[in-house]
Protein backbone atom coordinates (compact mmCIF):
# COMPACT_ATOMS: atom_id res chain seq x y z
CA UNK A 1 0.00 0.00 0.00
CA UNK A 2 2.77 2.28 1.16
CA UNK A 3 4.37 1.49 -1.84
CA UNK A 4 1.62 2.20 -4.10
CA UNK A 5 1.25 5.86 -2.77
CA UNK A 6 4.89 6.60 -2.91
CA UNK A 7 4.98 5.56 -6.69
CA UNK A 8 1.74 7.82 -7.14
CA UNK A 9 3.24 10.88 -5.77
CA UNK A 10 6.27 10.32 -7.29
CA UNK A 11 4.54 9.85 -10.55
CA UNK A 12 2.48 13.21 -9.62
CA UNK A 13 5.76 15.31 -9.19
CA UNK A 14 7.71 14.02 -12.09
CA UNK A 15 4.49 15.27 -14.55
CA UNK A 16 4.42 18.61 -12.40
CA UNK A 17 8.04 18.73 -13.12
CA UNK A 18 7.50 18.20 -16.59
CA UNK A 19 4.71 20.67 -16.90
CA UNK A 20 7.23 23.38 -15.11
CA UNK A 21 9.94 22.56 -17.43
CA UNK A 22 7.89 23.09 -20.28
CA UNK A 23 6.68 26.28 -18.32
CA UNK A 24 10.44 27.80 -18.29
CA UNK A 25 11.02 26.51 -21.87
CA UNK A 26 8.72 28.53 -23.07
CA UNK A 27 6.50 26.22 -24.44
CA UNK A 28 3.81 28.89 -23.86
CA UNK A 29 4.60 31.73 -25.84
CA UNK A 30 1.21 33.61 -26.35
CA UNK A 31 1.44 36.68 -24.34
CA UNK A 32 -1.99 38.20 -24.03
CA UNK A 33 -3.08 34.67 -22.77
CA UNK A 34 -0.17 33.99 -20.31
CA UNK A 35 -0.80 37.74 -18.89
CA UNK A 36 -4.03 36.65 -18.44
CA UNK A 37 -3.41 33.11 -16.63
CA UNK A 38 -1.29 34.93 -14.12
CA UNK A 39 -3.88 37.33 -13.54
CA UNK A 40 -6.48 34.59 -12.85
CA UNK A 41 -3.77 32.32 -10.68
CA UNK A 42 -3.87 29.82 -13.31
CA UNK A 43 -0.85 27.67 -14.41
CA UNK A 44 -1.38 27.24 -17.82
CA UNK A 45 1.10 24.03 -19.60
CA UNK A 46 1.45 22.83 -22.71
CA UNK A 47 0.93 19.02 -22.90
CA UNK A 48 1.87 18.02 -26.64
CA UNK A 49 -0.53 14.60 -27.05
CA UNK A 50 1.16 13.85 -30.60
CA UNK A 51 4.64 13.91 -29.47
CA UNK A 52 4.90 11.21 -27.27
CA UNK A 53 3.10 8.61 -25.99
CA UNK A 54 4.69 8.45 -22.55
CA UNK A 55 3.66 11.91 -22.35
CA UNK A 56 0.30 10.97 -22.49
CA UNK A 57 1.03 7.93 -20.09
CA UNK A 58 1.78 10.72 -17.87
CA UNK A 59 -1.03 12.57 -18.16
CA UNK A 60 -3.13 9.19 -17.11
CA UNK A 61 -1.76 8.35 -14.23
CA UNK A 62 -2.14 11.53 -13.10
CA UNK A 63 -5.04 12.50 -14.22
CA UNK A 64 -6.85 9.17 -12.38
CA UNK A 65 -5.17 9.92 -9.30
CA UNK A 66 -6.46 13.63 -9.21
CA UNK A 67 -9.93 12.56 -10.38
CA UNK A 68 -10.05 9.81 -6.89
CA UNK A 69 -8.04 12.82 -4.81
CA UNK A 70 -10.12 15.74 -6.24
CA UNK A 71 -12.65 15.32 -7.82
CA UNK A 72 -14.27 12.36 -5.63
CA UNK A 73 -16.65 11.94 -8.64
CA UNK A 74 -17.52 8.08 -8.37
CA UNK A 75 -16.55 6.33 -11.51
CA UNK A 76 -18.70 3.32 -12.83
CA UNK A 77 -17.96 2.74 -16.30
CA UNK A 78 -17.90 -1.09 -16.56
CA UNK A 79 -14.40 -2.31 -17.50
CA UNK A 80 -13.22 -3.13 -20.68
CA UNK A 81 -16.48 -0.97 -22.38
CA UNK A 82 -15.20 1.85 -24.01
CA UNK A 83 -18.80 3.38 -25.77
CA UNK A 84 -20.36 5.13 -23.74
CA UNK A 85 -20.94 2.75 -20.89
CA UNK A 86 -24.72 4.59 -19.51
CA UNK A 87 -26.29 3.29 -22.98
CA UNK A 88 -25.72 -0.05 -22.08
CA UNK A 89 -28.89 -2.42 -21.38
CA UNK A 90 -27.94 -2.46 -17.35
CA UNK A 91 -26.82 1.12 -16.99
CA UNK A 92 -29.83 2.37 -15.01
CA UNK A 93 -29.67 -0.88 -12.54
CA UNK A 94 -25.60 -0.47 -12.10
CA UNK A 95 -26.63 3.67 -10.83
CA UNK A 96 -29.98 2.74 -8.81
CA UNK A 97 -28.09 0.51 -6.80
CA UNK A 98 -24.48 2.14 -6.79
CA UNK A 99 -23.24 4.08 -3.65
CA UNK A 100 -23.13 7.40 -4.74
CA UNK A 101 -25.13 10.78 -3.96
CA UNK A 102 -28.53 11.15 -4.96
CA UNK A 103 -28.56 14.04 -6.91
CA UNK A 104 -26.40 12.34 -9.45
CA UNK A 105 -28.16 9.18 -9.04
CA UNK A 106 -30.78 10.99 -10.27
CA UNK A 107 -29.56 12.79 -12.73
CA UNK A 108 -27.80 10.52 -14.71
CA UNK A 109 -31.09 7.89 -14.47
CA UNK A 110 -32.61 11.17 -16.03
CA UNK A 111 -30.01 12.05 -18.49
CA UNK A 112 -30.46 7.98 -19.57
CA UNK A 113 -34.48 8.17 -20.07
CA UNK A 114 -34.47 12.02 -21.50
CA UNK A 115 -31.59 12.74 -23.39
CA UNK A 116 -30.50 15.40 -21.57
CA UNK A 117 -30.25 16.73 -17.85
CA UNK A 118 -30.61 20.33 -16.59
CA UNK A 119 -28.19 21.42 -13.51
CA UNK A 120 -30.01 24.09 -11.81
CA UNK A 121 -28.00 26.68 -10.48
CA UNK A 122 -24.78 25.21 -11.32
CA UNK A 123 -23.49 28.67 -11.49
CA UNK A 124 -23.68 31.81 -9.55
CA UNK A 125 -24.97 35.11 -11.30
CA UNK A 126 -21.70 36.79 -10.93
CA UNK A 127 -19.62 34.34 -12.76
CA UNK A 128 -22.17 34.33 -15.62
CA UNK A 129 -22.23 38.35 -15.31
CA UNK A 130 -18.23 39.03 -15.26
CA UNK A 131 -18.08 36.52 -18.35
CA UNK A 132 -20.73 38.58 -20.40
CA UNK A 133 -18.67 41.70 -19.49
CA UNK A 134 -15.14 40.27 -20.80
CA UNK A 135 -16.45 39.53 -23.86
CA UNK A 136 -17.61 43.26 -24.24
CA UNK A 137 -13.99 43.99 -23.06
CA UNK A 138 -12.53 41.20 -25.67
CA UNK A 139 -14.23 42.67 -28.67
CA UNK A 140 -13.84 46.18 -28.14
CA UNK A 141 -9.66 45.20 -27.58
CA UNK A 142 -10.12 43.56 -30.69
CA UNK A 143 -11.56 46.75 -32.51
CA UNK A 144 -13.43 47.28 -35.82
CA UNK A 145 -13.30 43.60 -37.11
CA UNK A 146 -15.23 42.60 -33.74
CA UNK A 147 -17.73 45.19 -33.98
CA UNK A 148 -17.88 44.96 -37.75
CA UNK A 149 -19.38 41.01 -37.11
CA UNK A 150 -22.22 42.17 -35.30
CA UNK A 151 -26.11 42.45 -37.43
CA UNK A 152 -28.40 45.30 -36.96
CA UNK A 153 -29.31 45.01 -33.13
CA UNK A 154 -25.78 44.83 -32.08
CA UNK A 155 -25.42 41.10 -31.86
CA UNK A 156 -22.84 38.28 -32.62
CA UNK A 157 -23.94 35.04 -34.09
CA UNK A 158 -21.73 33.15 -32.31
CA UNK A 159 -17.73 33.13 -31.70
CA UNK A 160 -15.71 29.86 -31.59
CA UNK A 161 -13.48 29.02 -28.68
CA UNK A 162 -13.56 32.30 -26.84
CA UNK A 163 -12.85 30.58 -23.60
CA UNK A 164 -9.00 29.92 -24.85
CA UNK A 165 -8.64 33.57 -24.54
CA UNK A 166 -11.00 34.95 -22.03
CA UNK A 167 -10.35 33.11 -18.59
CA UNK A 168 -14.06 34.46 -17.46
CA UNK A 169 -15.55 32.46 -20.27
CA UNK A 170 -13.46 29.29 -19.41
CA UNK A 171 -14.36 29.95 -15.78
CA UNK A 172 -17.98 29.07 -16.82
CA UNK A 173 -17.20 25.34 -17.90
CA UNK A 174 -14.34 24.63 -14.69
CA UNK A 175 -16.68 26.63 -11.82
CA UNK A 176 -19.27 24.84 -13.03
CA UNK A 177 -18.38 21.74 -10.80
CA UNK A 178 -21.55 20.15 -10.63
CA UNK A 179 -21.87 19.54 -14.26
CA UNK A 180 -17.95 18.92 -14.47
CA UNK A 181 -18.98 15.81 -12.07
CA UNK A 182 -21.93 14.96 -14.11
CA UNK A 183 -19.99 14.66 -17.21
CA UNK A 184 -17.15 12.91 -15.42
CA UNK A 185 -20.10 10.27 -14.22
CA UNK A 186 -21.51 9.87 -17.15
CA UNK A 187 -18.21 9.19 -19.47
CA UNK A 188 -16.89 7.27 -16.67
CA UNK A 189 -13.70 9.51 -17.65
CA UNK A 190 -12.02 12.32 -16.50
CA UNK A 191 -13.84 15.06 -18.76
CA UNK A 192 -11.40 16.97 -21.00
CA UNK A 193 -12.88 20.44 -22.74
CA UNK A 194 -12.89 20.32 -26.72
CA UNK A 195 -14.80 23.57 -28.29
CA UNK A 196 -17.17 25.86 -27.49
CA UNK A 197 -19.53 28.31 -29.06
CA UNK A 198 -20.46 31.62 -27.13
CA UNK A 199 -23.66 32.95 -27.94
CA UNK A 200 -25.12 36.58 -27.80
CA UNK A 201 -28.41 35.75 -29.02
CA UNK A 202 -30.73 33.14 -30.32
CA UNK A 203 -29.41 30.89 -33.18
CA UNK A 204 -32.84 29.45 -34.80
CA UNK A 205 -30.71 26.85 -36.02
CA UNK A 206 -32.09 23.89 -37.50
CA UNK A 207 -32.66 20.66 -35.35
CA UNK A 208 -29.46 18.36 -36.31
CA UNK A 209 -27.62 15.96 -34.12
CA UNK A 210 -24.10 16.34 -33.38
CA UNK A 211 -22.53 13.16 -33.49
CA UNK A 212 -21.77 13.28 -37.71
CA UNK A 213 -19.40 16.34 -36.71
CA UNK A 214 -18.47 15.14 -33.66
CA UNK A 215 -17.57 11.35 -34.10
CA UNK A 216 -16.03 9.17 -31.64
CA UNK A 217 -14.54 5.90 -31.81
CA UNK A 218 -15.65 4.24 -29.87
CA UNK A 219 -18.84 5.94 -30.43
CA UNK A 220 -20.97 8.87 -28.26
CA UNK A 221 -17.79 10.00 -26.13
CA UNK A 222 -18.89 13.92 -26.48
CA UNK A 223 -21.48 16.45 -24.72
CA UNK A 224 -22.76 19.31 -25.11
CA UNK A 225 -23.22 21.37 -22.21
CA UNK A 226 -25.01 25.01 -22.96
CA UNK A 227 -25.14 27.30 -19.82
CA UNK A 228 -27.60 30.10 -19.65
CA UNK A 229 -25.72 33.91 -19.01
CA UNK A 230 -29.20 35.41 -18.59
CA UNK A 231 -32.90 34.58 -18.10
CA UNK A 232 -33.67 32.40 -21.62
CA UNK A 233 -37.46 32.39 -22.59
CA UNK A 234 -40.00 31.87 -25.58
CA UNK A 235 -39.00 35.06 -26.36
CA UNK A 236 -35.34 35.14 -27.11
CA UNK A 237 -34.93 31.91 -28.83
CA UNK A 238 -34.55 29.45 -26.48
CA UNK A 239 -32.98 25.57 -27.12
CA UNK A 240 -34.97 23.16 -28.68
CA UNK A 241 -34.34 19.70 -27.62
CA UNK A 242 -36.34 16.64 -28.92
CA UNK A 243 -37.45 14.96 -25.90
CA UNK A 244 -36.04 11.59 -25.58
CA UNK A 245 -34.90 11.61 -29.45
CA UNK A 246 -31.19 9.71 -28.57
CA UNK A 247 -33.45 6.41 -28.59
CA UNK A 248 -34.31 6.88 -32.36
CA UNK A 249 -31.08 7.29 -33.85
CA UNK A 250 -29.64 5.98 -37.31
CA UNK A 251 -26.11 5.79 -36.23
CA UNK A 252 -26.40 1.37 -37.77
CA UNK A 253 -28.38 2.32 -40.66
CA UNK A 254 -26.94 5.67 -41.06
CA UNK A 255 -24.71 4.57 -44.89
CA UNK A 256 -27.73 3.36 -46.49
CA UNK A 257 -29.62 6.47 -45.90
CA UNK A 258 -30.95 7.49 -49.20
CA UNK A 259 -29.47 11.26 -49.06
CA UNK A 260 -26.54 9.62 -47.95
CA UNK A 261 -26.23 7.42 -50.79
CA UNK A 262 -26.78 9.46 -53.33
CA UNK A 263 -24.50 11.93 -52.05
CA UNK A 264 -21.65 9.77 -52.14
CA UNK A 265 -22.73 8.47 -55.80
CA UNK A 266 -22.11 11.92 -56.93
CA UNK A 267 -18.88 13.68 -55.39
CA UNK A 268 -18.49 12.34 -51.39
CA UNK A 269 -19.03 13.89 -48.03
CA UNK A 270 -16.15 16.23 -46.83
CA UNK A 271 -14.86 16.59 -43.38
CA UNK A 272 -17.41 19.21 -42.90
CA UNK A 273 -20.41 18.96 -45.10
CA UNK A 274 -23.44 20.26 -43.78
CA UNK A 275 -25.93 18.84 -46.44
CA UNK A 276 -25.25 15.14 -44.94
CA UNK A 277 -25.08 16.62 -41.56
CA UNK A 278 -28.99 17.94 -42.21
CA UNK A 279 -29.87 14.67 -44.10
CA UNK A 280 -28.82 12.92 -41.15
CA UNK A 281 -30.50 14.87 -38.49
CA UNK A 282 -34.34 14.63 -41.22
CA UNK A 283 -34.03 11.05 -41.53
CA UNK A 284 -33.58 10.80 -37.70
CA UNK A 285 -36.34 12.52 -36.77
CA UNK A 286 -38.26 11.16 -39.37
CA UNK A 287 -37.56 7.64 -37.67
CA UNK A 288 -38.37 8.86 -34.35
CA UNK A 289 -42.01 9.61 -35.83
CA UNK A 290 -42.68 6.74 -36.13
CA UNK A 291 -41.37 5.43 -33.13
CA UNK A 292 -43.78 8.85 -31.40
CA UNK A 293 -41.01 10.53 -30.18
CA UNK A 294 -41.99 13.45 -31.22
CA UNK A 295 -42.19 15.62 -28.20
CA UNK A 296 -39.71 19.36 -29.21
CA UNK A 297 -39.35 20.82 -25.44
CA UNK A 298 -38.21 24.72 -25.40
CA UNK A 299 -35.99 24.72 -22.83
CA UNK A 300 -36.12 27.69 -20.77
CA UNK A 301 -33.57 28.53 -18.46
CA UNK A 302 -32.33 30.70 -15.48
CA UNK A 303 -29.14 32.57 -15.30
CA UNK A 304 -26.04 29.83 -14.16
CA UNK A 305 -28.02 27.24 -15.01
CA UNK A 306 -26.98 24.25 -17.67
CA UNK A 307 -28.28 21.32 -19.62
CA UNK A 308 -25.97 18.84 -20.50
CA UNK A 309 -27.23 16.52 -23.27
CA UNK A 310 -26.22 13.31 -25.08
CA UNK A 311 -24.23 13.38 -28.36
CA UNK A 312 -27.39 11.68 -30.60
CA UNK A 313 -30.32 14.08 -28.78
CA UNK A 314 -31.63 16.24 -31.87
CA UNK A 315 -32.27 20.21 -30.93
CA UNK A 316 -31.52 23.08 -32.43
CA UNK A 317 -32.39 26.86 -31.97
CA UNK A 318 -36.02 27.90 -31.39
CA UNK A 319 -37.82 30.87 -33.24
CA UNK A 320 -36.77 34.23 -31.86
CA UNK A 321 -39.60 36.07 -31.15
CA UNK A 322 -37.73 39.23 -30.00
CA UNK A 323 -34.92 40.05 -32.50
CA UNK A 324 -34.06 42.89 -30.18
CA UNK A 325 -33.53 40.53 -27.09
CA UNK A 326 -30.02 39.32 -26.25
CA UNK A 327 -29.53 35.71 -25.10
CA UNK A 328 -26.09 35.25 -23.97
CA UNK A 329 -25.41 31.87 -23.17
CA UNK A 330 -22.43 29.10 -23.87
CA UNK A 331 -22.05 25.68 -25.27
CA UNK A 332 -18.69 23.65 -24.56
CA UNK A 333 -18.36 20.41 -26.42
CA UNK A 334 -16.25 17.84 -24.25
CA UNK A 335 -14.40 14.65 -24.50
CA UNK A 336 -12.52 12.44 -22.62
CA UNK A 337 -9.30 13.21 -22.18
CA UNK A 338 -6.95 12.35 -25.49
CA UNK A 339 -10.22 11.07 -27.28
CA UNK A 340 -9.94 12.11 -31.09
CA UNK A 341 -13.35 13.99 -32.62
CA UNK A 342 -13.78 13.36 -36.37
CA UNK A 343 -15.95 14.61 -38.48
CA UNK A 344 -18.44 14.04 -41.53
CA UNK A 345 -16.10 12.20 -43.65
CA UNK A 346 -15.22 9.96 -40.86
CA UNK A 347 -18.79 9.07 -39.81
CA UNK A 348 -19.80 8.34 -43.33
CA UNK A 349 -17.28 6.63 -44.34
CA UNK A 350 -16.53 3.32 -42.53
CA UNK A 351 -13.41 2.39 -44.18
CA UNK A 352 -11.54 5.76 -43.54
CA UNK A 353 -8.60 4.40 -41.54
CA UNK A 354 -8.09 7.86 -38.85
CA UNK A 355 -5.62 8.05 -35.87
CA UNK A 356 -6.51 7.08 -32.70
CA UNK A 357 -5.12 10.12 -30.32
CA UNK A 358 -6.69 13.25 -30.48
CA UNK A 359 -4.60 15.51 -33.01
CA UNK A 360 -4.22 18.40 -31.04
CA UNK A 361 -2.02 19.76 -28.53
CA UNK A 362 -3.70 20.17 -24.86
CA UNK A 363 -3.12 22.90 -22.14
CA UNK A 364 -3.54 21.95 -18.77
CA UNK A 365 -6.03 24.43 -16.51
CA UNK A 366 -5.05 24.60 -13.06
CA UNK A 367 -6.59 26.91 -10.70
CA UNK A 368 -5.21 27.21 -6.96
CA UNK A 369 -7.91 28.08 -5.36
CA UNK A 370 -11.53 26.04 -6.04
CA UNK A 371 -10.87 24.35 -9.26
CA UNK A 372 -10.57 20.60 -8.09
CA UNK A 373 -7.72 18.67 -9.71
CA UNK A 374 -6.50 20.27 -13.29
CA UNK A 375 -8.42 19.71 -16.50
CA UNK A 376 -7.50 19.32 -20.16
CA UNK A 377 -8.26 21.85 -22.81
CA UNK A 378 -7.64 21.81 -26.45
CA UNK A 379 -5.73 24.28 -27.77
CA UNK A 380 -7.67 26.07 -30.94
CA UNK A 381 -7.66 29.16 -32.19
CA UNK A 382 -11.02 31.58 -31.99
CA UNK A 383 -12.84 32.35 -34.77
CA UNK A 384 -16.08 35.02 -34.88
CA UNK A 385 -18.57 32.94 -36.77
CA UNK A 386 -21.45 34.39 -38.90
CA UNK A 387 -22.88 30.88 -39.79
CA UNK A 388 -24.71 28.19 -37.70
O1 LIG B 1 -28.06 27.52 -28.83
C1 LIG B 1 -28.81 27.20 -29.72
O2 LIG B 1 -29.81 27.87 -30.04
C2 LIG B 1 -28.54 25.95 -30.51
C3 LIG B 1 -27.18 25.41 -30.23
C4 LIG B 1 -26.95 24.12 -30.91
O3 LIG B 1 -27.80 23.53 -31.47
C5 LIG B 1 -25.61 23.52 -30.85
O4 LIG B 1 -24.69 24.15 -30.33
O5 LIG B 1 -25.44 22.39 -31.33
Amino acid sequence: MMITIITICMIVKLALTYAENLKGSGADTHDPKSEDMRHHSLDYYRLDSTTSSSQAHQGKCLNLAQVKADLSTPTLRPRGNEELWIDEPGAVDLITQADIPQWLKDGAITFIQDGYIVIKGGLDKATCNKAVQAYKKWCLNRGAGCEALKDEHGHHKRIVNMHTEVSEIRNLILKNTKSLQMQDFLFGEKTSLYTSLYFTRGTEQRIHVDIPYSWTKPQNRYFGVWTALEPVDEENGPLRVLHQGHKCNLLKERHNIPEIVKKKSSGGIGGTDDEAFYAYARATIANCATQNISRFVDVLLNTGDTIIWHPLLPHGGAPIKDATRTRYSLVAHTVPEMVPVYHTDVFFDPNIVSRSSAPWNYKILKDDEDLPGFRLMADFHVVIGDSY
